[in-house]
């Protein structure tokens, strides 16, 4: 297995080591000498990802309207360590030194999304210049620093007036909304970013947002209301990636990005492995699987009974309209399977207690989500472009005496997930890219300023960004194109 020789462990190295003299060992041991085997594809795009309300902060300047996450963030009790992102990493001042950051760890690409609230204050009717500037100026500042932007249009921050006026994505109104806003910043930004990604998981905003009611807008909705919001966010994605082609210019590319429900075969077998792909193509029947296949699964349909969505067979065809890549954001195994010979043909092992976790309760460690996310996409939906659009860990950090943060554990995550995505180029995969999530600590949505995912700590309150020990880690794997 390619997994295995990246690292260098076959068993025959293993045993030579033992009868190396000990500065032969080390000689062998150093880096430089790694198979060429750990390496990525040339051309490789390794980036960092962020999001708009996370750490722009300046949410009441230049004609900004108000989003959901405003109003859910000032709402008491609603976020962990009662903040807000007012302020957050106040990355709309200090932008041009949050490029400089990137270009320090030499990333070639950089995964933002646009505020709609910025560029539609009140969701749809009259756009706001000065709103749309700021996406400008942080262009052209990525442009001149030789790094290449990569626009997520919707990650979670929704205008409150929609929220008031329509409910939100309970209404079908909400997605052409979107849409006219998807084709808006096409228009205008097309001309500098080559990449957009539509709605940034669908699955989270819909089931946190809209069912169990801790992310905003802080819903729960019973199931038939909760079956029509994800369709009308899928359908908002396939209205978004037709208002892009039609809008924007020739070339220009879109795809969504998802966080998948990620299958892994408990024990690689050809039967768990085709086990996990059943299993993946049915656990995302409302997101995944009807974009790329046009239609709901049976057993989909079956199981919502008389709560399924209400859709035309028109609107069937817009959610599934041509992508040009497929972005999967990669944090955690969410099921390991088991073949079974009765129906559905799989079994979902129960995790046990002591499965390993990071600094989340939901983040387990599970590196081989990133070998499978990747190929079950490929190979089930036959995609041929595929982006890592985030990854990464919360970690405990703590400055240590000498003033440093030696992240060492969110160093063990990501070396573990990158040598699984390795496995995955090397075997055909066709990942084009990696984002890690995330540049810098920020605004992380309900559990406030608490978790840390950043490769730069954030001094929240004298905005002073300084970088970890992971933050060489990742220089060092961009610089060698390879796992280290
Ligand atoms: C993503 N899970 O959320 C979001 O896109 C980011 O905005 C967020 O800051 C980051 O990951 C870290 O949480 C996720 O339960 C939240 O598998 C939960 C899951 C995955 C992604």
């Amino acid at each position: 297995m390619a997994g295995w020789s990246a690292l260098g462990l076959s068993a025959k190295s293993a045993e030579s080591s033992q009868a190396d003299s000990s500065q032969e060992t080390s000689q062998k041991n150093r880096l430089p000498n790694r198979s060429l085997s750990s390496g990525f594809p040339a051309g490789f795009l390794w980036g960092t990802a962020t999001s708009a309300y996370q750490i722009e902060g300046a949410v009441h300047e230049d004609g900004r309207g108000a989003s959901i996450w405003d109003r859910y963030a000032h709402t008491r009790g609603k976020i962990l360590d009662h903040g807000n992102a007012d302020v957050a990493n106040d990355h709309y001042h200090l932008y041009k030194e949050d490029v400089r950051l990137m270009k320090a760890l030499g990333a070639k690409a950089y995964r933002f999304s646009i505020a709609w609230p910025r560029v539609f204050p009140e969701g749809a009717g009259s756009p706001n210049p000065k709103g749309l500037d700021f996406y400008n100026r942080l262009l052209d500042e990525l442009l001149a620093n030789g790094i290449e932007p990569f626009a997520t249009m919707y990650h979670w921050d929704l205008p409150e007036a929609l929220q008031d006026r329509l409910g939100g994505w309970v209404s079908r109104d909400t997605a052409k909304a979107f849409a006219d806003y998807a084709g808006y910043v096409a228009e205008r930004l097309s001309d500098r970013v080559k990449h957009f990604f539509t709605v940034n998981e669908c699955s989270r905003l819909v089931h946190l947002g809209y069912g169990a009611g801790s992310d905003a807008p802080g819903l729960r909705l019973p199931q038939a209301k909760l079956n029509q919001v994800r369709h009308n966010v899928a359908l908002g994605h396939g209205l978004a990636v037709q208002a892009v082609r039609a809008h924007g210019r020739v070339g220009t590319r879109v795809g969504p990005a998802e966080n998948m429900v990620t299958c892994i075969p408990a024990i690689e077998t050809p039967a768990n492995i085709r086990a996990a792909e059943i299993a993946t193509r049915q656990l995302n029947a409302g997101y995944l699987t009807v974009m790329l296949e046009g239609k709901y699964t049976d057993e989909f349909l079956a199981s919502a009974g008389k709560n399924a969505p209400k859709y035309t067979a028109e609107d069937l065809s817009i959610i599934s309209s041509a992508v040009d890549f497929v972005g999967l954001n990669v944090y955690t195994p969410n099921h390991y399977v088991v073949a079974a010979d009765n129906a559905p043909g799989f079994t979902l092992a129960p995790f046990p207690a002591s499965f390993p976790h990071m600094d989340s309760t939901w983040l387990k460690i599970g590196p081989e989500a990133m070998y499978w996310a990747p190929r079950h996409v490929a190979k089930l939906w036959d995609v041929k472009s595929i982006y890592i659009t985030e990854n990464g860990t919360s970690a405990a950090d703590e400055p240590a005496a000498d003033g440093n943060v030696y992240d060492v554990d969110r160093i063990m995550y990501l070396r573990n997930y990158l040598i699984h995505l390795q496995r995955a180029t090397s075997d055909g995969v066709p990942v084009l890219g990696y984002f890690l999530w995330s540049l810098m600590d920020n605004f992380e949505w309900s559990d406030g300023f608490e978790k840390r995912y950043g490769l730069y700590r954030v001094d929240f309150n004298t905005q002073r960004r300084t970088p970890k020990l992971s933050a060489s880690f990742y220089r060092e794997i961009i610089e060698r194109n390879a796992v280290v």
